[in-house]
Protein backbone atom coordinates (compact mmCIF):
# COMPACT_ATOMS: atom_id res chain seq x y z
CA UNK A 1 0.00 0.00 0.00
CA UNK A 2 1.28 3.54 -0.70
CA UNK A 3 1.00 5.64 2.33
CA UNK A 4 1.12 9.50 0.66
CA UNK A 5 3.09 12.33 2.40
CA UNK A 6 0.52 15.19 2.83
CA UNK A 7 1.86 18.49 2.46
CA UNK A 8 1.32 20.26 5.51
CA UNK A 9 -0.22 24.15 4.80
CA UNK A 10 3.13 26.23 5.66
CA UNK A 11 4.74 30.04 6.81
CA UNK A 12 7.30 31.49 4.88
CA UNK A 13 9.66 32.65 7.64
CA UNK A 14 10.64 36.07 5.97
CA UNK A 15 7.12 37.12 5.66
CA UNK A 16 4.91 35.29 8.21
CA UNK A 17 2.66 34.67 4.69
CA UNK A 18 1.20 31.10 4.98
CA UNK A 19 0.97 28.76 2.02
CA UNK A 20 -2.10 27.19 2.69
CA UNK A 21 -6.02 26.54 0.84
CA UNK A 22 -7.95 28.37 3.24
CA UNK A 23 -6.27 31.37 4.45
CA UNK A 24 -9.20 33.87 5.76
CA UNK A 25 -7.45 37.64 6.09
CA UNK A 26 -8.78 40.45 8.41
CA UNK A 27 -7.77 43.79 7.60
CA UNK A 28 -7.50 46.19 11.21
CA UNK A 29 -7.79 49.86 10.09
CA UNK A 30 -7.39 52.95 11.65
CA UNK A 31 -11.01 53.77 11.99
CA UNK A 32 -11.58 50.16 14.14
CA UNK A 33 -9.12 51.55 16.54
CA UNK A 34 -11.00 54.46 18.52
CA UNK A 35 -9.91 55.46 21.78
CA UNK A 36 -6.82 53.01 21.48
CA UNK A 37 -4.52 56.15 21.16
CA UNK A 38 -3.26 58.35 23.44
CA UNK A 39 -3.04 61.42 20.78
CA UNK A 40 -6.82 61.45 19.84
CA UNK A 41 -5.96 64.38 17.42
CA UNK A 42 -3.04 62.78 15.59
CA UNK A 43 -5.13 59.68 15.81
CA UNK A 44 -8.03 61.56 13.48
CA UNK A 45 -5.53 63.40 11.75
CA UNK A 46 -5.39 59.57 9.99
CA UNK A 47 -7.52 58.70 6.93
CA UNK A 48 -9.55 56.14 8.43
CA UNK A 49 -9.35 53.59 6.13
CA UNK A 50 -5.52 53.45 6.72
CA UNK A 51 -4.79 49.65 6.97
CA UNK A 52 -2.44 49.25 10.84
CA UNK A 53 -3.04 45.15 10.91
CA UNK A 54 -3.54 42.47 8.74
CA UNK A 55 -3.83 39.14 10.28
CA UNK A 56 -4.21 35.95 8.61
CA UNK A 57 -5.55 32.72 9.98
CA UNK A 58 -5.73 28.60 8.80
CA UNK A 59 -8.67 27.40 8.63
CA UNK A 60 -9.03 25.47 11.48
CA UNK A 61 -11.88 22.89 12.80
CA UNK A 62 -13.98 24.26 15.74
CA UNK A 63 -14.22 22.88 19.32
CA UNK A 64 -12.66 21.84 23.06
CA UNK A 65 -8.75 21.24 22.23
CA UNK A 66 -8.66 22.57 18.51
CA UNK A 67 -5.86 25.55 17.49
CA UNK A 68 -6.23 28.49 15.54
CA UNK A 69 -2.82 29.22 13.52
CA UNK A 70 -2.41 33.32 12.45
CA UNK A 71 -0.09 35.67 11.52
CA UNK A 72 -0.58 39.28 12.05
CA UNK A 73 1.66 41.72 9.83
CA UNK A 74 1.22 44.72 11.98
CA UNK A 75 2.61 48.22 9.94
CA UNK A 76 5.34 50.37 11.03
CA UNK A 77 4.05 54.00 12.34
CA UNK A 78 3.09 56.23 15.19
CA UNK A 79 0.08 58.27 16.10
CA UNK A 80 1.40 60.95 17.41
CA UNK A 81 4.51 59.59 19.25
CA UNK A 82 3.03 56.03 20.02
CA UNK A 83 3.91 52.75 18.01
CA UNK A 84 1.11 51.29 15.88
CA UNK A 85 -0.29 48.68 18.33
CA UNK A 86 -2.89 45.86 17.73
CA UNK A 87 -6.07 46.57 19.71
CA UNK A 88 -4.93 43.89 22.29
CA UNK A 89 -7.31 41.76 24.03
CA UNK A 90 -8.09 38.98 27.33
CA UNK A 91 -9.22 35.95 25.88
CA UNK A 92 -13.07 35.21 26.65
CA UNK A 93 -12.01 32.11 28.57
CA UNK A 94 -9.21 34.01 30.59
CA UNK A 95 -7.52 31.10 31.20
CA UNK A 96 -6.77 30.24 28.04
CA UNK A 97 -3.11 31.11 26.90
CA UNK A 98 -1.50 31.86 23.51
CA UNK A 99 2.34 31.06 22.23
CA UNK A 100 3.35 33.74 19.53
CA UNK A 101 6.76 33.61 17.59
CA UNK A 102 8.21 36.88 16.03
CA UNK A 103 9.28 36.48 12.10
CA UNK A 104 10.05 39.57 10.60
CA UNK A 105 10.32 42.97 12.36
CA UNK A 106 11.03 44.26 15.80
CA UNK A 107 8.59 45.05 18.39
CA UNK A 108 7.27 44.50 22.10
CA UNK A 109 4.71 42.37 23.30
CA UNK A 110 2.84 44.16 26.31
CA UNK A 111 1.36 41.61 28.53
CA UNK A 112 -1.03 42.65 31.18
CA UNK A 113 -2.37 40.85 34.06
CA UNK A 114 -6.19 40.79 35.19
CA UNK A 115 -4.51 43.07 38.80
CA UNK A 116 -3.09 45.80 35.80
CA UNK A 117 0.52 44.89 36.24
CA UNK A 118 2.30 44.87 32.75
CA UNK A 119 5.76 43.87 31.30
CA UNK A 120 7.28 44.07 28.14
CA UNK A 121 8.98 41.23 25.86
CA UNK A 122 11.50 42.27 22.67
CA UNK A 123 9.55 40.45 19.94
CA UNK A 124 12.22 40.04 16.76
CA UNK A 125 12.94 37.00 14.06
CA UNK A 126 12.71 33.71 16.13
CA UNK A 127 11.48 35.11 19.46
CA UNK A 128 8.93 32.80 21.48
CA UNK A 129 6.32 34.14 23.55
CA UNK A 130 4.28 31.57 26.26
CA UNK A 131 1.12 33.94 26.95
CA UNK A 132 0.19 32.49 30.49
CA UNK A 133 -3.88 32.46 30.50
CA UNK A 134 -5.22 35.31 32.78
CA UNK A 135 -2.88 38.05 30.48
CA UNK A 136 -3.79 40.16 28.15
CA UNK A 137 -1.56 40.71 25.15
CA UNK A 138 -1.17 43.41 22.44
CA UNK A 139 1.95 43.61 19.72
CA UNK A 140 3.70 47.03 19.21
CA UNK A 141 5.68 47.77 16.21
CA UNK A 142 8.68 49.65 17.39
CA UNK A 143 10.81 48.96 13.64
CA UNK A 144 10.64 50.36 10.68
CA UNK A 145 9.38 47.24 9.08
CA UNK A 146 6.50 45.20 8.82
CA UNK A 147 6.23 43.57 12.59
CA UNK A 148 5.53 39.68 11.28
CA UNK A 149 4.31 37.20 14.52
CA UNK A 150 3.17 33.58 14.24
CA UNK A 151 0.32 32.77 16.96
CA UNK A 152 -1.49 29.76 18.25
CA UNK A 153 -4.47 29.58 20.58
CA UNK A 154 -7.17 27.33 21.37
CA UNK A 155 -10.13 28.02 18.94
CA UNK A 156 -12.30 28.13 22.36
CA UNK A 157 -10.22 30.91 23.56
CA UNK A 158 -12.63 33.93 22.20
CA UNK A 159 -11.76 37.70 22.39
CA UNK A 160 -12.35 40.30 25.15
CA UNK A 161 -11.87 43.29 23.99
CA UNK A 162 -14.16 45.04 26.38
CA UNK A 163 -12.30 44.06 29.31
CA UNK A 164 -9.60 46.51 28.20
CA UNK A 165 -11.55 49.55 27.22
CA UNK A 166 -9.70 51.86 30.57
CA UNK A 167 -6.61 50.70 27.88
CA UNK A 168 -3.33 48.87 29.37
CA UNK A 169 -0.64 50.48 32.23
CA UNK A 170 1.54 50.72 29.69
CA UNK A 171 2.51 53.02 26.62
CA UNK A 172 5.10 53.10 24.47
CA UNK A 173 6.24 56.13 22.64
CA UNK A 174 9.42 57.75 20.72
CA UNK A 175 10.66 60.55 22.98
CA UNK A 176 13.79 62.33 22.69
CA UNK A 177 14.99 59.98 20.21
CA UNK A 178 14.08 56.68 22.07
CA UNK A 179 11.95 53.71 22.32
CA UNK A 180 10.39 54.33 25.75
CA UNK A 181 7.47 52.61 27.59
CA UNK A 182 5.45 55.05 30.08
CA UNK A 183 3.51 54.14 32.79
CA UNK A 184 -0.16 55.64 32.23
CA UNK A 185 -1.73 57.70 34.67
CA UNK A 186 -5.55 56.36 35.43
CA UNK A 187 -5.25 53.73 33.15
C1 LIG B 1 -3.86 37.30 17.75
C2 LIG B 1 -4.53 38.68 17.68
C3 LIG B 1 -4.00 39.56 16.55
C4 LIG B 1 -4.76 40.90 16.44
O1 LIG B 1 -4.22 36.52 16.65
O2 LIG B 1 -5.93 38.50 17.57
O3 LIG B 1 -2.65 39.84 16.80
O4 LIG B 1 -4.84 41.55 17.69
P1 LIG B 1 -6.25 41.98 18.30
O5 LIG B 1 -7.13 40.74 18.26
O6 LIG B 1 -5.96 42.41 19.69
O7 LIG B 1 -6.81 43.05 17.42
C5 LIG B 1 -4.29 36.68 19.08
O8 LIG B 1 -3.77 37.05 20.11
N1 LIG B 1 -5.28 35.79 19.07
O9 LIG B 1 -5.75 35.27 20.23
ZN1 LIG C 1 -4.92 36.24 21.91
Amino acid sequence: MNIPFNVPPSVAFQNGHFTAENVVKKVTRSGDLVGIFHDHAAWQAIPAQTPFYEVEMLDSPQGEGELYVGATHLHPGRVGDEFYMTRGHFHHRREQGEVYMGLRGQGLLLLQNERGEARLENVSPGSVHIIPGFTAHRLINTGTDILSALAVWPTMAGHDYAALAQGFALRVVLQEGKIQAKEVQNG
